[in-house]
């Protein structure tokens, strides 16, 4: 009887393990992915994922388990109660330290300072946002960057509070009056992606929209120099 539940308990455990591997493996969490920084959180959000779908597959499973069978453990409890409450009170644990460690790994790995970065000012303002290439001294509605080379935005706005959502980017950030806020990121694959204000920020602020164009460095120059 009791190699029984060990071999159940083991096959249940391994099937988890599986369905969350699966899950990782299988579902993208995010749209798009255009820089590595948005790499890092979708590997980060594929384990969270997969510990999630795991978890909830595993009460679900014990739940119908205890319907059918009409008592899960009832009667023995007393008997193989106290082995399986270690088990109870280490998985969580176990689960939320793993949590914890890719999470602290994900945001060092993302907010790690980059060398010599491009640097673009973005100002929001009611409703518009306005990208400005401080080493060429350009102004430009469209955001436009190189594969390749890390780059720092430097936020402002002129009025209200703004947030600058590039969701390829796996990252969200305001930009506030009177004070700066920063993003660095390294653009990674070529592609056309779409800014958008992630904040109320009045009557237009559905249309506060921008183009985001990562280019190959080549076509990059190009664009600057056409500027
Ligand atoms: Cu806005």
């Amino acid at each position: 009887m009791r190699e029984r539940t060990i071999l159940l308990i083991t096959l249940l455990g391994l099937g988890l393990l599986a369905s969350g591997v699966a899950v990782g493996v299988l579902i993208e969490p995010l749209p798009e992915i255009a820089t590595a920084e948005a790499l890092t959180v979708s590997r980060a959000l594929k384990v969270f994922f997969g510990i999630a779908a795991a978890v909830f597959l595993g009460m679900e499973g014990l739940l119908v388990f205890a319907a059918v069978r009409g008592h899960l453990l009832g009667k023995s409890r007393g008997q193989v109660g106290s082995g399986l409450e270690m088990v109870w009170i280490a998985l969580p644990a176990v689960l939320v330290a793993v949590i914890v460690i890719v999470s602290v790994n994900a945001l060092s790995e993302i907010e790690a300072p980059v060398r010599n970065p491009m640097v673009v000012t973005v100002t929001g303002k009611q409703f518009e946002w306005d990208f400005f290439y401080v080493d060429a001294a350009i102004s430009s509605d469209t955001l436009v960057l190189p594969v390749g080379r890390p780059v720092k935005l430097v936020f402002a706005s002129t009025d209200v509070i703004h947030s600058f959502w590039v969701p390829a980017f796996g990252e969200k950030i305001d930009a506030v009056p009177d004070r700066e806020t920063s993003l660095t990121l390294t653009p990674l694959i070529a592609g056309i992606y779409t800014a958008v204000c992630a904040e109320l920020c009045g009557d237009g602020h559905e249309g506060m929209q921008a183009e985001v164009r990562i280019q190959d460095p080549a076509a990059f120059e190009a664009w600057l120099g056409s500027q």
